[in-house]
């Protein structure tokens, strides 16, 4: 249960300081910095997260990633992690339902993949080390719900050439492909199983019309570097990918067909935000258009301990993709959160201080709490006011206390709860306490005090009205 000290460091430094030097880090930015207390990117502050891949399904943003192991000095990668919102500022954890384990016949190196849905089933593309050959391998794992298990839905690889980053497409005559590549790119078309293709591996010719010029590229002429994303907007297709090397930036082509003519059409985000490599991954929710990327803007951050972050951003008329810059102040929220139905612990717009863990109880819980600490929850409507907090707790140590401030980790003082003891990080008890003065829509803080050490751990939360 107690954390190898080094991680537990890592995280309070990092959500420490994060306030302090995401600005800096994300150099250059279109505006101002916003107040540190509104910054909301990267959207993961309980571990480094990289190369996101975002689905929409049944009203949520499910996002997928990699995660970088902390200090890494290599894209050291054992897991990927899954992540969901409705609101796109507060992300619920759910834990890793898929890591290198899950595929028999890999080594090493959980990067760059993409999950979707068809008929009910989620299928996850990754790219993985195939043990046998030492060579980067496609994988397919298959689950029945997007946060998982997932498990491996062959047994083998997909296809295999060396190459990495999958994306998956289903067009809208719901023929499926898989498009991957670094330092080619490469496609096939995907049976209805979705497991299994047809028509052989494509090679698709890169030309400088099709992926721009790269400046001094002799060995590698155009500008497409990896990480390739795959959409379809009105009778338009995009790919989106990763350019020149490094540092990497953004680019995207288009084409009238999902394999082409690929026609450059320029640059969607710059070379920015301290990582060599960024990841781009392109949605729309609730009819606004999102553009997720990495970067290394936690502190303790850089090219191998990235963090994933969002911006809103508006096509152009004509279908064009705007200049989109790094920001501290991330995606506006859609809609409101509701604290007075049960709330995932873990449901977060920013942590400081805590990390995560799976909950003998389902799910996640918050855990490796110490006095001070606390979480971010946005745009919680109260209404006309909360009577009262509940929240689901356990501790192995004497407990402590939690605070509920508005407006920021000392804003005002709407109720204050106690933790016990209950003799276990995983014996989970319900607590309650009066709560006055909250009320209309406001950031809700849960600030934790106590002693020295670990406090507590906690499932969730919720209020009821006055
Ligand atoms: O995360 C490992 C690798 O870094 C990915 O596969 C690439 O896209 C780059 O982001």
């Amino acid at each position: 249960m107690t954390p190898p000290a080094p991680r537990r460091r890592r995280a309070a430094l990092a959500l420490a300081l994060a306030f302090a030097f995401a600005a800096a880090a994300l150099s250059p930015v279109a505006e101002p910095s916003p107040a540190p207390a509104q910054a909301d990117n990267p959207i993961i502050q309980t571990v480094y997260t990289a190369d996101p891949a975002p689905l929409v399904h049944d009203g949520r943003v499910y996002l997928y990633t990699g995660h970088d192991e902390d200090g890494s000095t290599w894209f050291t990668m054992k897991e990927w992690r899954v992540w969901s919102s409705d609101d796109m500022v507060n992300w619920t954890d759910h834990g890793s339902p898929l890591n290198v384990d899950t595929f028999s016949w890999a080594r090493q190196d959980a990067w760059a993949g993409q999950a979707v849905e068809r008929d009910g089933r989620f299928y996850w593309y990754v790219p993985v080390v195939n043990d046998a050959t030492g060579r980067m391998a496609i994988g397919v794992a298959v689950a029945d719900s997007p946060t998982g298990p997932f498990r491996d839905a062959i047994g083998h690889p997909l296809v295999e050439n060396g190459e990495i980053d999958p994306t998956v497409f289903i067009d809208t005559d719901g023929q499926a492909y898989l498009y991957w590549g670094n330092p080619n790119l490469w496609y096939v078309k995907l049976n209805a199983d979705m497991t299994s293709y047809s028509g052989g591996v494509n090679r698709i010719t890169l030309t400088t019309q099709g992926f721009g010029s790269r400046p001094g590229g002799t060995e590698r002429p155009t500008l497409y570097e990896e990480g390739p994303w795959v959409y379809k907007r009105g009778s338009l297709y995009y790919m989106v990918f990763a350019a020149q090397c490094c540092s990497e930036f953004i680019g995207y082509s288009t084409a009238p067909g999902p394999t082409g003519p690929w026609t450059y059409r320029g640059t969607v985000m710059p070379t920015q935000g301290s990582s060599f490599t960024n990841h781009p991954g392109v949605i729309d929710f609730e009819g606004h258009s999102y553009f997720f990327y990495h970067n290394g803007a936690l502190p303790g951050g850089g090219g191998f301990t990235r963090s994933v972050a969002v911006e809103e951003f508006t096509y152009n008329a004509d279908g064009t993709i705007p200049l989109i810059n790094m920001t501290t102040a991330g995606a506006p929220q859609v809609g409101v959160l509701d604290p007075y139905v049960r709330q995932e612990a873990e449901t977060i717009a920013w942590a400081n201080g805590v990390e995560t863990e799976r909950s003998s109880e389902g799910g996640m819980n918050v855990g490796w709490i110490e006095n001070g600490d606390w979480i971010k929850v946005e745009g919680a409507a109260f209404g006309s006011g909360a009577g009262s907090f509940t929240a689901r707790v356990a501790s192995a140590t004497s407990g402590g206390r939690i605070e509920l401030r508005l407006g920021g980790p000392n804003g005002t003082l709407v109720g204050t709860c106690t933790v016990p003891g209950t003799g276990g990080w995983q014996n989970w008890t319900g607590v309650s306490c009066p709560v006055s003065g909250a009320s209309g829509t406001r950031d809700l803080y849960l600030k934790f005090t106590g002693g020295s050490g670990y406090l507590f751990n906690a499932d969730w939360w919720r209020f009821t009205a006055a």
